[in-house]
């Protein structure tokens, strides 16, 4: 089995105490630093840009986890800073060419994601799993943080995992994004989820310290209980 791991939404990050932000993150061995790039088209905010994703890269040792909400990405990658290691999402629901979208994202060497929303089936994976490292199934609708779990896409993800080994890639990754509580978390890990994104309801919850709420969530995670 992969081993599980945690990717930190950054837009829930406090902008103005980012270097100890970056300093605790690595100190609790956090695996990704997911960066929310939103273009108010294709949802309705603006978030993190280019030069953020330029700035963690020469600041953080973490690797990136890109996750684009804009539309057309294909014609939008060249802008970003990333490579190996890192995790670029495209949404399924974004653009024409979402099968492109991968390819260029893997020619630059980072693993190519598959963003699917809440409305949009499992089976659309099916046809892009030769260019697939992951799948990001989205747990509440994009665009911002604070929200509560759309529970169908709990069953996507066992069917994204099923889709998946019945058609013999079992490396496949899944990562989950939206209201990642240690109680959500525990069913989205049992459901087949290896990448959890860790916001609001965990990680940067404002009644416990990071380090307490990121050692809770790992526990919760890897032993499926909280
Ligand atoms: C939402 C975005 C997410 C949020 C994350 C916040 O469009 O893609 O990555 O930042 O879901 O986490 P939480 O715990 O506040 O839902
Ligand atoms: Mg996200």
């Amino acid at each position: 089995m992969t081993e599980k791991s945690i990717s930190v939404s950054m837009m829930c990050a406090d902008i103005f105490s980012m270097r100890e932000t970056l300093e605790a993150l690595t100190k609790n061995k956090i695996s990704y630093l997911h960066l929310d790039i939103m273009d108010g088209e294709f949802v309705p905010n603006f978030t993190l840009g280019t030069d953020y994703c330029r700035l963690m890269k020469e600041h953080s040792e973490i690797p990136l986890d890109i996750h684009l909400m804009i539309g057309n990405p294909e014609k939008k990658l060249s802008w970003f800073t990333f490579g190996e290691n890192d995790i670029v999402s495209v949404h399924f629901e974004s653009t024409n060419h979402p099968y492109l979208a991968l390819q260029m994202i893997r020619e630059r060497g980072a693993k190519a994601f598959l963003a699917i929303n809440p409305g949009t089936s499992a089976s659309v994976i099916l046809p892009m799993l030769s260019v697939l490292d992951g799948v990001l199934v989205m747990t509440v609708n994009p665009g911002f943080a604070g929200q509560k779990l759309a529970e169908s896409t709990l069953d996507k993800i066992a069917e994204v995992r099923m889709l998946a080994e019945q058609a013999g890639k079992k490396e496949l990754l899944i990562e989950v994004d939206g209201n990642v509580s240690f109680e959500n978390a525990v069913r989205m890990s049992r459901k087949g989820a290896d990448i959890f994104v860790a916001g609001t309801s965990s990680v940067f919850r404002k009644d416990m310290t990071m380090d307490v709420a990121a050692k809770k969530l790992r526990e919760a995670i890897e032993t499926g209980s909280v």
